[in-house]
């Protein structure tokens, strides 16, 4: 449905409700607001709205099926799947001024905030309070706390903590037909039939638009040591990390290959973590109270054979550095313009998957370099196609679309996920089936149905539109 009001009649209905600074047509902010991190879609909103309230929102949706608009919710627009992308002139809704963190209950040990807070604000705002949010990952810094709970978003340290879910304890949302709901109301106990939260979490606005968030946070970790260990076969990685699980708590277990790592060091002139090259790299971290067994199973790895060479931070500095190996990957491949793909499967069928992707790649673009990395202690992995210099963009992802079904057969036949923390989007929305049963995509139409009667939240994301 393409949006049937112009720039004036947009501002005539909501002029009861939205003063003129919450409606944008600029088009610098239209282009801003109207994509997330990915650069391969149409960018193309009628406006954006910026509102303040819950009532804001609400009137706005209520508005949506007569004005016949379709709305985009926005948060920090870093996802990488272009859920929070405007293609077809609909109304961008940024949560970008519903920013505020509403209360503090430290005998619950909960905050409510509003979908617009930062990640790492909410991260300090829980230390200030001698407490600890742990869902953190690389766009911290931008992405938005809606954006999170709407993307079910994971991170660095899922082994330990989980996912955005498992903090979720309460939402408040409005429904695409307008109506406020309040979901859990921030209990641990609460068995009471359907967990709607649950179904909001991860739905990536496309029944309707997280407002606030019960967020439960944890006491605060003792500090992290962080090592860096050299290896050459993934299968010893998966023996490094049945080593560490059987003696300490790890808070993450990252892995990233020699060439993701070499294009960190060169784009950011910092060093080797130690002489020796290998294939692979595993980052662990975790409480500096854990050192000596740490360092004990450090030693059972080389004893084994499994590690080549390896390090441990020493400082708060030294850890931060090695973190910058890994954290620093997606920003340093960035000019290559990646072709992207996040996925998951069960740990131990990694070394497997990963080289048949690599034989897949390799068998048909033998000029195609395959920069692997990710959170190989939760089984994901971040796949990224390097594009040659000499190849159009065009051509580029076009090649890579070709090879992507046989990708996702191999996914599915390892029973992994076609994205495992970066949502489906408009990327892998018409990939679904290879990871969802036509029977399970057919109930979350049905539940699309009965939030999103109109057919107006963020059109075209997770499901592929029924037919007209
Ligand atoms: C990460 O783990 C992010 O660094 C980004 O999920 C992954 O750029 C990517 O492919
Ligand atoms: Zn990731």
């Amino acid at each position: 449905m393409k949006s049937q009001v112009n720039r004036q009649q947009l501002v005539e209905s909501t002029r009861s409700f939205l003063d003129s600074t919450q409606i944008s047509f600029d088009e610098d902010t239209l282009r801003t607001w109207g994509c997330d991190w990915t650069r391969s879609f149409a960018v193309a909103p009628l406006a954006v709205v910026f509102p303040k309230t819950t009532e804001q929102v609400s009137a706005l949706i209520r508005l949506a099926p007569d004005l016949k608009i379709q709305l985009v919710p926005s948060g920090g627009r870093t996802g990488l799947s272009g859920g929070a992308v405007a293609s077809n002139g609909e109304v961008v809704v940024s949560l970008d001024r519903m920013n505020s963190i509403l209360a503090f209950n430290p005998i619950d040990r909960m905050v409510r905030c509003q979908a617009g807070v930062i990640t790492a604000n909410l991260q300090d705002f829980a230390r200030q309070n001698n407490l600890y949010y742990p869902v953190d990952f690389s766009s911290a810094g931008s992405s938005h706390i809606g954006g999170n709970v709407a993307t079910n978003a994971g991170g660095i340290r899922v082994i330990r903590y989980g996912l955005t879910r498992d903090a979720v304890a309460g939402l408040t949302v409005v429904t695409g037909t307008g109506e406020v709901l309040q979901l859990n109301n921030g209990l641990i106990k609460n068995a009471t039939g359907y967990d709607l939260r649950h179904l909001f979490i991860g739905s990536e606005g496309t029944l309707g638009i997280v407002v606030e968030a019960e967020i439960r946070l944890i006491p605060p970790p003792e500090p992290q040591q962080v090592m860096v260990l050299g290896v050459n076969h993934l299968s010893d990685m998966l023996s490094i990390l049945e080593t560490f699980h059987e003696k300490i708590d790890l808070s993450s277990f990252e892995f990233f290959s020699d060439l993701a790592m070499q294009k960190v060091i060169d784009h950011r002139g910092i060093a080797k973590p130690f002489d020796q090259s290998t294939q692979f790299y595993t980052l662990l971290e975790y409480d500096v109270s854990a050192e000596d067994t740490a360092v004990a199973a450090f030693n059972e790895t080389i004893d084994a054979g499994w590690v080549s060479d390896g390090v441990i931070s020493q400082s708060e500095a030294q850890s931060q550095a090695l973190w910058a190996l890994r954290d620093g990957i997606t920003e340093s491949i960035a000019s290559y313009s990646p072709y992207k793909n996040d996925v998951s499967v069960p740990i131990a069928e990694i070394p497997e998957f990963l080289s048949e992707v690599d034989s897949l790649v390799a068998s048909n673009y033998p000029d195609f370099e395959v920069c692997w990395f990710g959170h190989i202690g939760d089984g994901n992995l971040h796949l990224n196609i390097l594009k040659p210099s000499t190849l159009s963009i065009d051509e580029f992802y076009q090649r890579c679309h070709s090879i992507s079904p046989r990708l996702f057969e191999k996914i599915q036949s390892h029973g992994g996920s076609i994205s495992a923390e970066h949502g489906v989007g408009l990327l892998k929305r018409d990939f679904l089936s290879y990871t969802r049963s036509p029977s399970e995509i057919e109930l979350m139409r049905k539940l699309k149905d009965v939030f999103d009667p109109y057919g107006i939240m963020n059109p075209g994301k997770l499901l592929v539109p029924r037919a007209a």
